[in-house]
Parts: structure tokens; C-alpha cells; sequence
């Protein structure tokens, strides 16, 4: 079986779209490959002055991010690149809420990406699907909160906190760390309720250059284990990031989607399972042609 073959899937407590249900809930099942399409309202898609404005364009690219065959949009309103000052909840739920609740019965899966227990909870009530958390479901709440709503959730390793990552990450062993973390807090976050999770080693989140790469070429063995028949589904997400700049030389991020085609497209024909992209439509375009090329190497 190939790459594009391969299946996926992830369970939830309650009806989302293009889920089966089953015994243990709803099964949404998938082959190969798909897209997660980043949605941000942030201050500068909303803007004082121009909040509707703001709204309607964010409408506007996640329905063309839909249309153009993206599986599910990740929807954030903090910043958690490096250095980013966080936001509290109020702001972070009046910049989402609007979005989740506008496209509630889009026929999209919708994730809600936020580190805080009651921006999940709110996101969840208005309709959110997913709850995408980059500290790894660190704050017990946020477990309660998943498990409570039968939400699946992403689970990503990062070193340190979004404001001091990059100061100095240090590991004996990258890929042994962050692979041994990601299954440890899978089966914690599993046994605590939460119904399924999606892997993520966290590119760029406490790593140097040459962390991300060692993660990059080990996608292949998060994919595969340590459950052959059923292993929990990876995310990667490299959009745009400064590993791209520091690979290229393109100090420009929005300059950074041709090495984000390229990474990702890597990461599918490892075993990933989604990937998270600013240009999502043109990722799943590349996707479909890379599949169609797609050739079994392995049994
Ligand atoms: N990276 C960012 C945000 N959310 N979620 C997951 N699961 N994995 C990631 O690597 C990841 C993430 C990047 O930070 P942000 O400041 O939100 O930038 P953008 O959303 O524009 O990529």
C-alpha cells in the first residue's frame, strides 16, 4: 500500500461532517493525505474599523479554502510564533467565535487552534470540531474539556513556551524525545477520555534547523507506530516557518509557499495524515497530482 492509500482515522463523541457512526462514537475515515487550511483572526484580519470587513474576508477564504477540497480549517486567534505576546481569553474568543459560528453546517471540519481550556470549551458549544492545542493538552482542563465534549484533539510537542522557545532548545536525542512524548501523552490523553488524537512533533516550536530536519526525515516512524494497525494519525504543520528561510533563504514568509509545497509534500509520502498549510487549496492540488504518481513500495 502507498502512501496515498493508506488510511486514516479519528473519532469523536458526537456527529461531525463526512463521520460514520459507530460502536465508540463517530469514525471519520480518510485515505492518504489531506489538507488543514490556517484561518487566522488575528488583529490584522480584524481590525478596529473594519471588523466586519475583517469577518467576511475570513468567510470569504475559508469557503474558497472548502471549495478547493481543504478537509478542515484550523482557526486561531493568538499568535504563537516565537516571541508572540499571548492574549487573554476574552479577546482570543471574541476574534474566533464569530468565524466557528459562521461556518457552523459549512460542511467543513472545523478545528479550534487555542493552549486555553475555556476558549476549547466555548469553540466546542459554537461548533468546533477539534481542538488543536500546541502545548500538548499541558493544562489538565484541557483534557476535561476534550474528553467532556467528545472532541478530538491535536497533540504537538514543543520545548519551553511560545515567548523563550528559541532561546537555546537542547535534546540528547530529538527524535527519541519528541516521538517518546507524543505516544506517552497519546495514551494519558486517551485513557483520560479523549476520544482520538492527531500527532504533531512541532516543527519550529524549541527546535534548532537542524532539530526540525532529524523530525522532518523521522515523520515515517511517528506515522507507523507504535500501534501497526491503528496508529494515531500525524499532523505536520511547517507553513511558511523559518526553517524554510534557514533551508532557501527567504526572509520573507510570505514569500515561503513553494518550500512549504515541498516539505509537506515530503511529509504526505512519509504516512502524514494532514497537513497544515497557509496556501491550503494549492496544497491540495499538489497533493492530488503527487497521489496520482504515487506507486506501492511497501506491503
Ligand atoms: N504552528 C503554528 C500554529 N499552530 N498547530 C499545530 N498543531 N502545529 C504547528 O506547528 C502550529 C500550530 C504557528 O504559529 P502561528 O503564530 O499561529 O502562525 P500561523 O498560524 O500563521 O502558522
Amino acid at each position: 500500500m502507498n502512501w496515498a492509500q493508506r488510511p486514516h482515522r479519528l473519532t469523536f463523541g458526537f456527529p461531525v461532517p463526512g463521520a460514520e457512526k459507530t460502536g465508540e462514537g463517530w469514525a471519520l475515515r480518510w485515505a492518504g493525505c489531506r489538507v488543514m487550511g490556517i484561518l487566522n483572526a488575528t488583529p490584522d484580519s480584524f481590525s478596529d474599523g473594519g471588523r466586519h470587513l475583517g469577518l467576511d474576508a475570513a468567510l470569504a477564504t475559508a469557503r474558497r479554502m472548502r471549495d478547493a477540497g481543504v478537509f478542515m480549517l484550523d482557526i486561531g486567534g493568538e499568535s504563537t510564533r516565537p516571541g508572540a505576546e499571548p492574549v487573554d481569553a476574552a479577546t482570543e474568543l471574541d476574534r474566533v467565535l464569530p468565524l466557528i459560528r459562521a461556518l457552523t453546517g459549512e460542511n467543513v471540519l472545523l478545528s479550534i487552534d487555542t493552549m486555553k481550556p475555556e476558549v476549547a470549551a466555548e469553540a466546542l458549544k459554537a461548533g468546533a470540531h477539534l481542538v488543536n492545542d500546541v502545548t500538548g493538552l499541558r493544562d489538565p482542563d484541557m483534557v476535561r474539556v476534550c474528553a467532556g465534549a467528545g472532541a478530538a484533539a491535536c497533540i504537538m510537542h514543543m520545548q519551553g513556551e511560545p515567548r523563550t522557545m528559541q532561546h537555546q532548545p537542547t535534546y540528547g536525542d530529538v527524535v527519541a524525545e519528541v516521538h517518546g512524548y507524543l505516544r506517552q501523552r497519546a495514551a494519558e490523553v486517551k485513557a483520560a477520555g479523549v476520544p482520538s488524537v492527531l500527532l504533531d512533533p512541532g516543527i519550529g516550536f524549541g527546535k534548532t534547523l537542524e532539530h526540525n530536519l532529524s523530525l522532518l526525515r523521522a515523520v515515517g516512524d511517528l506515522a507507523s507506530g507504535p500501534d501497526p494497525v491503528l496508529p494515531d494519525p500525524v499532523l505536520l504543520a511547517a507553513s511558511r516557518k523559518k526553517t524554510i528561510d534557514l533551508i532557501a533563504g527567504v526572509p520573507n514568509a510570505a514569500d515561503r509557499d513553494p518550500g512549504s509545497f515541498a516539505l509537506h509534500l515530503h511529509a504526505a509520502r512519509q504516512g502524514a495524515a494532514l497537513v497544515r498549510l497557509h496556501a491550503a487549496g494549492e496544497m491540495v492540488q499538489a497533493l492530488r497530482v503527487e497521489a496520482a504518481l504515487a506507486v506501492d513500495v511497501e506491503s
